[in-house]
């Protein structure tokens, strides 16, 4: 079976159901191939925070409608910090802008929904997926679905395929450059069926950071730093709720609603780029070409920001023979991606504790709290990069 078109999108998650969305709204055809089942793209449960450009974006492209119903708008994030004051990331204040609590679950779901209404092509359970001669004028996928070989012939591959996706192994190695860091811990989240309390805080803690944050106003997400080796079963609902009170203020404590979970899971952190973004007709976007700790909540709003250049790129090319963007990609993404991950590991940095700490390093990451404590200039800078890069460069 052999077909055609114009962009094939490896990978169905956030950033790749958004580029099919926005071409096909620029009527530029193209077509999906996901590893998993549709079932399994809408199981999981990652990022809750958009920021304010990422919100624009799913308006203008008529994505609002639910997220403008049951998310939360959001004027920052807390920080708690045990023996010291709270502290607020003032975003409206700084930027005049607002963040919105809408889950990547429920986007997804938003994304599959416009994508069948449109008659949009996504092909689900597609095995082996390979990219082929992209290096040349005319490159080819080809992937196994229900027992079947299949091709598609493409003018560009878009490689959506987040961290564990085959497009980044597609570059060659004489140009792929990796940078990497790893942390010697996980965050353990859960889901309770339960109100929030009013605003997203990230708590620092001798035992260890956790995050209150939530889905909707009856929805609650809270999350511990845990060991890396942890599972689930280390971790019934008892021992985790006694950890994360403890870790909170008590002031806070008292606010938080506890009950079963109906949903847990443990996730690695790490900090991850590759360069290049292009490859020949192959472009990267989001988790393919990098991560972020989740501690900045930029992963998410990241591969949006990719598929508002990439997107803008292709239209371009397509419909005004302009390659000027297509060749501006690589490095427009790449600038923006180092600047969340200097701000993720920064945050990570100051809020988690690393086992093994030297005092000296302690007492330096605390001065830094103290400094956003007292400097206005500290608090704006991080309300600015909190809220996320405007896209307009
Ligand atoms: P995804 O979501 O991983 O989707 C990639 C898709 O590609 C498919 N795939 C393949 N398809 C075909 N062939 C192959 N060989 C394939 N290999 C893989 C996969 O099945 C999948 O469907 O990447 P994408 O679209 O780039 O989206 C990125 C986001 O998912 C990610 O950055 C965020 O979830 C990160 N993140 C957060 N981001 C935020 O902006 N705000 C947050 O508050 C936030 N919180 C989080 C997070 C991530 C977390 N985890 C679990 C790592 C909280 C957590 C705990
Ligand atoms: C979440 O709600 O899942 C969440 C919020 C903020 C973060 C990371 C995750 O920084």
């Amino acid at each position: 079976m052999q077909t055609k078109t114009q962009v094939a999108i490896i990978g169905g998650g956030p950033a790749g159901l958004l580029l099919s969305h926005i071409l096909d709204r620029s009527g530029i055809d193209n077509i999906v191939v996901e590893r998993q089942s549709k079932a399994y793209v809408l199981g999981r449960i990652r990022a809750g925070v958009l920021e304010a450009d990422s919100v624009q974006m799913l308006r203008d492209f008529g994505l609002g409608e639910r997220m403008d119903r049951e998310g939360k708008p959001k004027n920052g994030s807390g920080i708690a910090w045990q023996d010291k004051p709270d502290f607020f990331i003032d975003v409206k204040k700084w930027t005049g802008k607002q963040m919105m609590a809408y889950g990547q679950t429920a986007i997804t779901e938003d994304l599959y929904q416009v994508r069948e209404r449109d008659g949009g092509e996504i092909v689900n359970e597609a095995k082996n997926v390979s990219i082929h001669d992209i290096l040349s004028d005319a490159p080819h996928i080809t992937y196994e679905k229900d027992g079947e070989k299949r091709r598609i012939d493409c003018g560009f591959a878009a490689g959506c395929d987040g961290f564990h996706g085959v497009s980044r192994q597609s570059i060659s190695d004489i140009v792929l450059k990796t940078y990497e860091r790893a942390y010697p811990f996980g965050w353990l989240g859960i889901m309770v069926e339960k109100p929030p309390i009013v605003n997203l805080v990230y708590a620092y803690h001798e035992r260890g950071f956790a995050l209150a944050s939530l889905r909707s106003e009856v929805l609650s997400r809270y999350y511990v730093q845990c060991a890396p080796g942890d599972t689930v079963d280390d971790w019934p609902d008892d021992r985790f709720w006694e950890e994360l009170l403890a870790r909170f203020p008590k002031h806070l404590a008292e606010q938080i609603v506890t009950g079963p979970s109906i949903e847990k899971s443990i996730a690695p952190l790490r900090s991850f780029v590759v360069e290049p973004m292009r490859y020949g007709r192959l472009f990267l976007a989001g988790d393919a070409a990098y991560i972020v700790p989740p501690t900045g909540a930029k992963g998410l709003n990241l591969a949006f920001s990719d598929v508002h250049y990439l997107s803008r790129a292709l239209v371009e090319h397509h419909k005004k023979a302009n390659n000027h963007y297509l060749d501006t990609y690589a490095d427009t993404a790449l600038r923006r991606v180092w600047s969340a991950e200097n701000l993720s590991w920064r945050l990570t940095r100051l809020l988690h504790v690393f086992p093994g700490e030297d005092p000296f390093d302690e007492r330096i990451w605390q001065n830094n709290y103290d400094l956003l404590l007292h400097l206005e200039s500290a608090q704006e800078t991080l309300a600015r990069e909190y809220v996320g890069l405007p896209f307009d460069d």
